[in-house]
């Protein structure tokens, strides 16, 4: 026993690693913790995909279920594909191994708006849970958890599973105690009520996660750093697409359609995402808020320098040095920091109440401004559609970016009609690449079309894809939104015969 674990309840099942992952049946349905890389189990995983390799190499093998809040980190989505061990994933991956599984037909894997995976698992056609998996910062003397850089799905999880197993990490900085909020208010129709939470930083919850420790089979003591990749530093397109929307938000609020301090922000994860935030931090936009799933460097950064007055996420996405700054300074910043459950920071109800302004990555839109964020020429999945269509559908104003080709310069971001729909026209306000924005809001197909084309399209792509809609526009079956359909999707074959869409 330690300081962490202090509910003496528990004392008789601290136990190692392997012990802990022989308590899995072959076949279980897992809900591990873990969300963009933070608050991952880390050391039960790894004892079980060994687990699991040994039965391969013993001509018995066997798989599990593994549902989580979002992505993980090389010792639990890697290793355990690595062993050939999961045969069905939910509700996303962004694990390189796994997703050549996925992409392979090995893999069964489950895509899904973040915010619906808890609901959907308590209306219970997902299956039985047998176990939660959830690392934990410490365990308090009545069995309650202080969580630990993410709580995803961890609620749902704990509550729905027949057993748990708790990693307690000592790396988790104990100052995380009361930075979490959990709300236990949430039920499925007909006694769902509304969420009492009107601005960003109303704290609704309670700040531990509830377990009954008659559920508890296992505690493994662990002491091992999240994920932390390294944001790369912002490249020239990454730093134009920020300064585009700068350009638009001071427009915005110039116009009297945006306060000063912008509305809650939202925003993805990645280079781009992170160059806008740093782009923020010169801005005259303040104070600002955020409510959004993750918190990345930039976020940090705002918080810092006090442009930012508070964020609400349900998980960090830290390079190395700013988790170092975090823990080095976790009690300055946990006043100012909110974790909530999943369901929660992407709820629709509340994306469309706080007036979110979102901001999400894409892999293609097209010309009217449908776009795709997950399914490379339609068919090989990237990550998944994560939380971008809780906060997309939902927003104040729903933006996505990108540069405007991609591999080499040999495919343009922007296409006569995207390989496949994730977010339809209507779900999408304003596209932006580093060539320009363009503010969709309000126009028709015919108007959208010519100010993307106008707008965002490389350089090197524009003339083709002028001519294409010129002829569209004259040839196609309906004029409503001109397509010339076996053409359209011609420009995704084309890269797949030749390695370019260039004619
Ligand atoms: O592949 O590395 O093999 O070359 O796609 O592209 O440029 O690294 O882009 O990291 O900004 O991610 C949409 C995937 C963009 C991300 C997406 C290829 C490209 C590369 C990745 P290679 P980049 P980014 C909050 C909200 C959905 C989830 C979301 C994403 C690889 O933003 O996953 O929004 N979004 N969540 O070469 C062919 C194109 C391509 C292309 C890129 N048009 N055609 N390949 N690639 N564009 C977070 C959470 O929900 C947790």
């Amino acid at each position: 026993m330690t300081s962490r674990i202090a509910c003496t309840a528990l004392a008789d099942r601290v136990m190692d690693a392997d012990a802990a992952a022989a308590l899995i049946a072959p076949g279980s349905v897992v809900g591990m913790s873990g969300f963009t890389g933070a608050g991952y189990p880390k050391a039960v995983p790894m004892a079980l995909a060994r687990r699991i390799e040994e039965a391969h190499a013993a001509g018995d093998p066997f798989t599990i279920k593994v549902w989580t809040g979002a992505s993980t980190g090389p010792e639990l989505d890697g290793a355990l594909a690595k062993a050939k061990g999961i045969d069905f994933r939910l509700p996303y991956n962004s694990d390189p191994i796994a997703r050549e599984q996925i992409n392979s037909g090995e893999m069964n894997y489950f895509d899904m708006h973040l915010s619906q995976v808890a609901p959907m698992a308590w209306q219970g056609f997902l299956g039985p849970l047998d176990t939660a998996l959830i690392e934990v910062t410490a365990i308090l003397p009545d069995g309650s958890l202080v969580p630990s850089s993410s709580i995803g799905n961890n609620k749902t999880w704990l509550d729905r599973a027949d057993k748990v197993i708790l990693e307690v990490n000592r790396w988790q900085n104990p100052a995380l105690e009361g930075m979490h909020d959990v709300y236990y208010g949430t039920a499925l129709p007909p006694h769902r009520v509304p969420i009492p939470l009107i601005r960003p930083d109303d704290r609704i919850g309670q700040p531990t996660l509830r377990c009954d420790p008659a559920k508890v089979v296992a505690v493994v003591e662990t002491d091992s750093p999240d994920r932390n990749q390294p944001f790369k530093a912002p490249d020239s397109a990454a730093k134009a697409i920020a300064g585009h929307l700068l350009d638009f938000f001071g427009h915005e609020v110039a116009m009297g359609r945006l306060p000063r301090s912008l509305l809650p922000i939202q925003s993805g994860v990645g280079n781009i995402a992170n160059a806008v935030l740093a782009g923020l931090l010169d801005s005259p936009f303040e104070p600002m808020t955020s409510y959004t799933e993750v918190l990345q460097d930039g976020m940090l950064d705002l918080l810092a320098a006090g442009k930012l007055r508070m964020a609400s996420a349900t998980a960090f996405s830290l390079s190395p040095e700013a988790a170092h700054a975090l823990n080095a300074d976790m009690a300055r910043f946990r006043d100012r920091i909110i974790l909530r459950p999943q369901e929660i920071s992407n709820h629709p109800e509340l994306v469309r109440r706080l007036g979110c302004i979102a901001m999400n990555g894409m892999v293609e839109a097209d010309i009217y401004g449908n776009v795709n964020s997950t399914h490379v020429m339609g068919s090989r999945i990237q990550n998944g559609i994560g939380g971008s269509g809780d906060f997309a559908r939902n927003a104040y104003i729903s933006i996505f970016m990108a540069p405007s080709t991609a591999k080499g310069g040999a495919i343009s971001t922007i296409v006569p009609q995207v390989s496949h729909v994730d977010h339809i026209d209507q779900d999408v306000q304003v596209v932006v690449t580093e060539q320009g924005l363009a503010d969709l809001r309000g126009l028709a197909p015919k108007q959208r079309a010519r100010l993307v084309i106008e707008k965002c399209v490389h350089p090197d792509f524009r003339g083709m894809l002028a001519d294409y809609y010129e002829r569209a526009l004259r040839n196609s079956y309906g004029k409503h939104s001109p397509s010339l359909l076996d053409e359209a999707l011609s420009w995704h074959q084309r890269f797949v015969r030749t390695g370019s869409m260039r004619a």
